[in-house]
């Protein structure tokens, strides 16, 4: 059976669950919400529902119920290689089942037919502006192809049904995901090496033909694999999800809401910490001027950084209170590569592991003093030639689409509202507080 006829499978059988919460438990109260929660960036009031992933502050993400660890060991591989495909993965994440060979070659074969990207998102690339960001080729990259969205024909049809809604969203998601290695390898290539553009090797896994169109030799391939694995879901709740969800509530296509969640992913306290984080290393290496690095000057920059009011980039967590097990799965990877373990800006993010989380709870301030999946990323991508720092974020931005397409897709499914939450005033928040909370009527 195909992806997609398992899909809806799974979809009218898990309908009539959300369709009984609503009726029959609709009005059964789960939680309350405080000032601080109100002004401070609605910090764990649930008002997101998603089943595709979850994100415990101790342990972490787990996919479909699966640690990152465990997802590594459960979904097929190709041979050879230390990390599941892409598409295994992609299998996986939309209907919680672990795919089998056969149900990932199909998937192989699907995104193979959907990777065409049109040839206008490549001219809208290139009349960009010299000095353009990456993240604005890539947001206006995906924002070119809503003129090409299933979605959006279907809702203009005529025959716009909202039961029938995801299996568009379904097409414009899978084309979206397929795309998104060759448009990322094209800005990379276009932008840091001389527009000397490699075609895409349809022969190859998501994973290994990002690698290809890189230009970039193995391990690059096992890496680029494990890299948009673990950077495509964290629930729904993260800027760049929430706000492709947001989007995609008000029936837009899957092209308006995954631009908008790039632009969400572009700001620094989000997924444009992965570039902060090297710029802050490599900063901190001029300054040392060649010494080597050691726990006692690691640990003056950061009080430097510190005492200057800046942040920290990679440490810190909205959710998280423990070691972000993203971090550790790429610090796994560098364990397992002898020359990657041995490359002097991974060490210097080992010593930063160690020394940074004391620094920070010093501080006093933050409320988790460990790193994040940020922390990492720019070390490796450095040790395999990407040294260009303001292109990590379209990695994260390629990988988050698997999980920000598989939500939206459900979405649709599920048939959840257009989203508006209530806002307040100062006033009201000032009355209630003296009141000691707000009145009912
Ligand atoms: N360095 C210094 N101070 C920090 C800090 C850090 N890394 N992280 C938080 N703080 C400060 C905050 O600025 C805040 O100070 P004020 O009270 O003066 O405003 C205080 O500690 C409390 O913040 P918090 O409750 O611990 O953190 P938030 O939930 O408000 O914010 C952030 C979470 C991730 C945005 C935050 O920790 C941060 O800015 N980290 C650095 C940037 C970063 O790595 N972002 C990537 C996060 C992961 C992600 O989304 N990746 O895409």
């Amino acid at each position: 059976m195909s992806l997609k006829e398992t899909l809806r499978r799974k979809i009218e059988e898990f309908r009539p669950r959300t369709q009984r919460l609503l009726r029959e438990f609709g009005k059964v109260k789960i939680d309350e919400v405080t000032i601080e929660q109100c002004i401070g960036g609605g910090r764990d009031i649930p008002s997101l529902v998603t089943d595709i992933s979850y994100l415990d502050p101790y342990d972490g993400i787990r996919f479909r119920g699966k640690s990152i660890n465990e997802t590594f060991e459960a979904l097929p591989k190709p041979p050879g290689a230390l990390y599941p495909t892409v598409e295994a993965f992609w299998y996986f994440l939309l209907t919680g089942d672990v795919p089998s060979d056969d149900h990932v070659e199909e998937v192989l074969h699907e995104f193979r037919a959907r990777a065409n990207v049109p040839y206008y998102v490549y001219d809208i690339i290139r009349a960009l502006p010299v000095g353009t960001h990456p993240m604005v080729m890539l947001s206006s990259a995906v924002l070119s192809m809503q003129r090409d969205s299933k979605f959006a024909r279907f809702y203009n049809s005529g025959t716009f049904n909202k039961r029938d809604a995801w299996a568009y969203m379904y097409e414009d998601a899978s084309d979206l995901v397929a795309r998104l290695p060759e448009i990322a390898a094209f800005i990379y290539r276009y932008r840091y090496r001389n527009c000397d553009i490699i075609t895409s090797n349809p022969e190859l896994d998501l994973g290994a033909n990002f690698a290809h169109m890189m230009g970039i030799a193995p391990p690059y391939d096992d890496l680029s694999r494990m890299y948009f694995i673990i950077h495509s879901d964290h629930e729904s709740g993260n800027v760049s999800a929430h706000t492709t969800h947001l989007v995609a509530s008000a029936l837009s296509d899957a092209f308006y809401a995954y631009s908008a969640g790039l632009n969400g992913l572009a700001g620094p306290l989000h997924g444009l910490a992965n570039q902060e984080v090297l710029r802050w290393i490599m900063a901190f290496e001029k300054k040392l001027g060649g010494a080597a690095p050691t726990k006692e000057n690691v640990t003056r920059a950061l009080w430097d950084t510190l005492d200057a009011g800046q942040i920290i980039p990679g440490y810190g967590h909205a959710v998280l209170r423990k070691t972000d097990p993203r971090f550790l799965a790429q610090r796994d990877f560098c364990l397992r590569i002898p020359e990657l373990k041995e490359d002097p800006l991974v060490k210097l993010v080992a010593m930063l592991f160690e020394t940074a989380p004391a620094v920070l709870a010093e501080h006093g301030k933050i409320r988790n003093p460990w790193p994040n999946v940020d922390a990492h990323s720019g070390a490796i991508q450095s040790h395999y030639g990407v040294k260009e720092w303001d292109f990590y974020t379209v990695l994260f931005g390629v990988g988050r689409s698997i999980g920000c397409m598989a939500n939206i897709t459900w979405d649709r499914a599920l048939g959840y509202a257009i989203e508006r939450p209530k806002s307040v005033t100062t006033s009201m928040l000032e009355k209630w507080a003296a009141n000691g909370g707000r009145q009912k009527h």
